[in-house]
């Protein structure tokens, strides 16, 4: 691809996944139980190859341009797909990423056929957006551990069936003490609830009460966790902002299809200088978000400095999600109380367009991340230059 445009190649494959989207994972999507995992919707997009596509050709690495444009295209017709595609992402990257052989294909061919639903379980009650302050105990026992307290707001909880769990090894160490271990969602003293939350996707918490994990479980080495969860936040960033583009595009479609029929003060809606350069300011922003996505995805792809690919990472996610808020309110306003209606397109992207500026990173993060890499810039190079 280059940085401005899709190749046929890709456009024909958005096209056929779009059409597998409508005639197939609507009607699955629309069957589902909201808060709750869509199992038959995980396993026909499993069917159809989509999940597999998200390991890369060797089934050990992210294909991030490949997550973003499936993303992008499913949001644009079905949100409940999309964030079923990418939780499954999320939550298997830690082993397939970071894990021996062994770890990465205990699950992987499950998740690939949506048979198997993994979970990234980082968040606490108290270390959110702090992540590096999380307490989940991991203490020694034998030649293993035991873990003990609280997860939440943990997407696919307490459904999955295999979660990436971070778990403090070390007190005190802040990012440094922090452990990733492979659980499996049926082990001995992991319990949970599911949460009721504004995201329409199964969100819950969970409990541990001396879970047993096992030298075997640790992903990469003990107390280096943080820096796993880190880089599958590298990944999945981007692909957060290709949701919101998708999502963004379907807003700004309706508007446009909308305001241009709608018939007012003696024309259409879009006469009005006022609709015109709202619909002008959305589609900007749009194309913009589209194009720092792509970029972002591009540079994790071809291998670039990993610094320079987490700042893109937090710009994409950044920009595109706060501009699909934009999007999608501006989408709202200009079809008036129509839009307002419950089961309105707009009504449902208007509740799925927030979550996105909080999780996998809230935009104050994003704005965090940015700056210090910004200013770790400068300072490199005129200790260099001196
Ligand atoms: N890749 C690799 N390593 C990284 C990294 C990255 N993207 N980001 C940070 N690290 C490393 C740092 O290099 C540092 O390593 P050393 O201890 O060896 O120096 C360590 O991790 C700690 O980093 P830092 O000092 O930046 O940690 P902070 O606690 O100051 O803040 C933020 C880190 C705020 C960026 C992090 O906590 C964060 O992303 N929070 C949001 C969490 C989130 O997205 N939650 C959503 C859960 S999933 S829905």
């Amino acid at each position: 691809m280059s940085a401005f445009a899709l190749t046929d190649e890709q456009r024909t494959y958005v096209r056929q996944v779009r059409e597998v989207a409508v005639a197939e994972l609507i009607p699955l999507a629309e069957q589902g139980v909201e808060g709750r995992v869509n199992r038959p919707l995980l396993e026909a997009m499993g069917s159809h190859g989509l999940l597999s596509r998200l390991f890369g050709a060797t089934g050990r690495s992210a294909a991030a341009m490949e997550l973003c444009l499936l993303r992008e295209t499913l949001a644009e017709v079905c949100t409940d797909a999309e964030t079923a595609l990418a939780l499954q992402a999320l939550g298997s990257y830690p082993f397939v990423l970071f894990g021996t052989e062994g770890q990465a294909e205990r699950y992987r061919d499950g998740v690939a056929a949506g048979t198997v639903v993994a979970s990234f379980a980082l968040s606490e009650a108290e270390a959110g957006s702090d992540a590096a302050a999380l307490r989940l105990r991991a203490e020694p026992d034998g030649d293993g551990w035991r873990l003990t307290g609280e997860k939440t707001w943990i997407s696919n909880a307490p459904e999955a069936d295999v979660y990436t769990v971070f778990a403090r090894t070390t007190a005190d160490a802040r990012a440094r003490g922090i452990t990733a271990f492979v659980v499996d969602g049926g082990a001995p003293g992991l319990s949970g609830e599911q949460l009721d939350m504004l995201a329409p996707h199964a969100l819950g918490r969970l409990i541990f009460d001396g879970v047993r994990v096992e030298r075997a479980d640790v992903l990469g080495e003990v107390d280096a966790g943080f820096k796993v969860a880190m880089r599958t936040l590298d990944v999945l960033r981007p692909s957060v902002g290709a949701f919101a583009v998708g999502m963004a595009q379907a807003g700004l479609d309706a508007a446009i299809e909308h305001t241009t029929r709608r018939q007012a003060f003696g024309g259409v809606l879009s006469d009005q200088q006022a609709v015109s350069h709202l619909l002008a300011e959305m589609a900007t922003r749009v194309e913009a978000s589209r194009l720092l996505v792509y970029a972002a995805a591009s540079a994790y792809d071809e291998g670039i400095a990993a610094e320079l690919v987490t700042r893109k990472a937090a710009m994409a996610k950044l920009f595109a999600t706060e501009s699909a808020q934009f999007v999608v309110d501006a989408a709202m306003q200009l079809h008036g109380a129509r839009a307002l209606q419950r089961g309105h397109l707009l009504e449902r992207l208007y509740r799925d367009v927030r979550a996105p500026r909080i999780y996998e990173g809230a935009s104050e993060v994003q704005r965090t991340i940015i700056g210090r890499s910004l200013v770790q810039a400068a300072t490199r190079e005129r200790t260099e230059q001196a």
